[in-house]
């Protein structure tokens, strides 16, 4: 995807250490900025969830897409959700707990959760550009039943910008999924949130313990840094 004269090596001051990125195999993997989690009237919402928890992450997440924009890098969209006869739902997740809307019920953005309706579409600040991919996927993890691992080996992808919504459920989920197939994940810090602030935070620390068990943890800001300060090969 990269232009080979652009320089692709950055180095990420992350934690537990820096990482050294070639970004012509990386991309950037944006998770669940859907208004159905981000707005009121959607399925964060219908659990009891106080969505304005979630606002924080888009002004850094729209920093870095912005930056991998620029840079050519591989941008990867996620969406949660449900197709409209529910036939990819199981029925232990759609009847779990007591919300004030099940998945499938008509809301004030359409059906909860179901694709091809308003709630699940992704937040206008963030929208992808129809050159961009993106993943619908049935579960938290955005390796489950998807396509996702047969397009990072089409692009050579080795390593993943990781940022979006929940840290702890559906980022966390993919990070682990993906460190297991052998990606290299950057979790952006404040690219990621929560309706639970100790959560996310939990969630990060879990990312970056014991030498990185799951991967790397770094801010917005070292990310971009990174990006700006990247040297050619060789
Ligand atoms: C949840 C997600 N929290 N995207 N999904 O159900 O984290």
């Amino acid at each position: 995807m990269l232009s080979s004269t652009k320089p692709t090596l950055g180095v990420i001051s992350a934690e537990p250490e820096p990482i050294q990125l070639d970004w012509a195999s990386t991309a950037l993997v944006i998770i669940d900025m859907q208004r159905d989690f981000m707005e009121p009237g959607g399925f964060g919402e219908t659990l009891g969830n106080d969505v304005s928890q979630l606002a924080r992450a888009v002004k850094p997440i729209g920093a870095v897409l912005k930056a991998a924009r620029d840079t050519g890098m591989l941008v990867v969209h996620t969406r949660e959700g449900h197709l409209p006869d529910l036939s990819d739902a199981p029925p232990a997740k759609v009847e779990r707990g007591a919300p004030s809307l099940r998945i499938g019920d008509p809301g004030p953005m359409g059906r909860i959760l179901i694709r091809g309706e308003a709630g699940h579409d992704i937040i206008p600040e963030l929208y992808p550009l129809d050159s961009e991919v993106i993943i619908d996927k049935p579960g938290k993890g955005a390796f489950y039943a998807t396509e996702l691992t047969d397009v990072l080996e089409q692009y050579g992808i080795e390593n993943l910008l990781v940022c979006g919504v929940t840290t702890e459920v559906c980022v966390n989920t993919t990070v682990r999924e993906a460190n297991d197939r052998g990606y290299r994940c950057v979790v952006i810090s404040d690219g990621c949130a929560s309706y639970f602030p100790e959560f996310h935070e939990m969630g990060l620390k879990m990312i970056k313990a014991q030498g990185g068990i799951f991967g790397w943890v770094a801010d917005s800001a070292a990310v971009l840094e990174a990006m700006k300060t990247s040297t050619t090969q060789g």
